[in-house]
């Protein structure tokens, strides 16, 4: 399934806004008296007069069809084909902070592959006292830590350096999941091997045929780095890493190695592909940084949003969207509609969780007029989101990984939206 063109949903967006019609005044109820009677209320309909489906009929669930349109997408011209791709998590139509395992984003080098659990093997060797491979079950037999993360792509927002492209939270943003993982701390099975002094790394790699090796330094692994092999309390979906995956909270995705196979403990970084070539970012004066793990707080507007249009007149409106930092936990999510002029403090749907997605809505009541919406994140080291053009005076625009600048929304007085940027 792929992207809409812009052009057609808003033209859709518009006919539903005119039907919807009403204006309200500010502040007036939501709920009215109906002149006319509705036969939604007065008719006895179908689903009271008939039976439903029974218990038998769905064993295991899928959204209602009426949701259909709630799915992973992908960018045709992003990559050349859908086996070394990515697709986008639908955040603009979500809610809460739990991303369905079902529509949240899968990026493959070399496809998702289907490994059994009888046929998984994880092996540590290199500079460790007792090199070993576990089974499948042999995991399970660990003590677990659960924990809820985010996970996200370095290159997620990558398509907006040169300026904005993308009109939809689920494109510009989605290029993240955030799910509540059960797993084995890595440092409980480096433990079971006995880490050499030598020991100052771990590489780690996946079963699949690009094996998406990654260096990570030790105390990063010995900290809080897990071997997951459940998320949102069932089985790891095949195109997450079943039957384990590495956990990495707050680093960029591309460590989190799927499939995970083996884990060699090093000396040095191993300097793969995907930490020379890929995954370093290149300033304005050609000087790649290297090394960037962790992802910085960031935040978005998923609705209103372009794929989200204002359905109705002015009046009560929640702006809703999502904010993370892979240093803590989120502390304060600021939102202006006047493209940064003055902010108002919106509220958390819950206290941040360090390393996992933050909720936030403000209680707008909307005048009906033009908006230029933003959102700014703030963490627990109280580093600020920068503009997107405070991070291009320090990165330049040759990078593709790690655009945490803000996103502004154009929202136009018949509701529709667009993805633009304000000088
Ligand atoms: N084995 C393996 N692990 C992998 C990859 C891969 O292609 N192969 N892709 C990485 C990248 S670049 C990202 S962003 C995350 C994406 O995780 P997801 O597919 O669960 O969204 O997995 C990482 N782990
Ligand atoms: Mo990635």
């Amino acid at each position: 399934m792929t992207g809409t063109p812009a052009s057609s949903t808003r033209r859709g967006f518009l006919r539903a806004g005119l039907a919807a019609g009403v204006a309200l005044p500010a502040g007036a109820t939501l709920a009215r008296a109906q002149a006319a009677p509705d036969p939604l209320i007065t008719e006895v309909q179908d689903w009271a007069r008939y039976s439903g489906d029974g218990v038998d009929e769905t064993p295991y669930g899928l959204p209602i069809r009426f949701e259909a349109d709630v799915i992973r997408r992908n960018v045709p011209w992003l990559t050349a084909d859908t086996i070394s791709s990515i697709n986008f998590t639908p955040i603009h139509a979500l809610d809460g902070t739990i991303t369905p395992a079902g529509c949240a984003f899968e990026r493959h080098h070399s496809g998702a592959i289907e490994l059994a659990k009888p046929d998984y093997r994880l092996m540590i060797n290199g500079l460790v006292e007792r090199p070993l491979v576990f089974s499948y079950d042999d995991l399970e037999r660990f003590p677990r830590r659960q924990g809820v993360y985010f996970c996200e792509c370095a290159a997620n927002t990558g398509m907006e350096w040169a300026g904005a492209q993308l009109n939809g939270s689920q494109f510009t943003h989605g290029m993240i999941h955030n799910m509540e993982y059960v797993g084995v701390a890595l440092r409980t099975l480096l433990a079971e091997a006995g880490v050499k002094p030598e020991g100052k790394w771990v590489y780690v790699e996946g079963a699949d045929a690009s094996s998406n090796g990654r260096s990570i330094p030790l105390d990063k692994a010995m900290d809080d780095v897990m071997v997951a092999f459940k998320a949102n309390g069932e089985a790891l979906r095949k195109e997450h890493g079943y039957p384990a995956r590495l956990v990495v909270p707050g680093w960029e995705g591309n460590l989190w190695v799927k499939w995970l196979r083996r884990i060699e403990v090093t000396d040095a970084p191993v300097e793969s592909r995907e930490e020379t070539s890929k995954y370093t970012d290149t300033l304005a004066n050609g000087v790649s940084r290297q090394w960037t793990w962790v992802m910085d707080a960031k935040s978005v507007v998923t609705a209103p949003s372009p794929q989200v249009a204002i359905r109705h007149g002015p009046g009560p409106l929640v702006i809703t969207g999502l904010a993370w930092s892979g240093r803590g936990a989120i502390t304060r999510v600021d939102v202006s509609v006047d493209g940064g002029r003055n902010w108002t403090t919106a509220r958390l749907a819950q206290p941040g969780v360090p390393m996992a997605v933050t909720r936030f809505y403000l209680d707008h009541l909307w005048d009906g007029e033009e908006m230029l919406l933003q959102s700014r994140a703030v963490d627990e080291t109280g580093y600020v989101q920068p503009t997107k053009a405070a991070l291009r005076d320090i990165r330049g625009e040759n990078s593709i990984y790690h655009n945490n600048g803000i996103q502004t929304w154009w929202i136009k007085k018949d509701g529709t939206a667009e993805n633009v940027e304000i000088s």
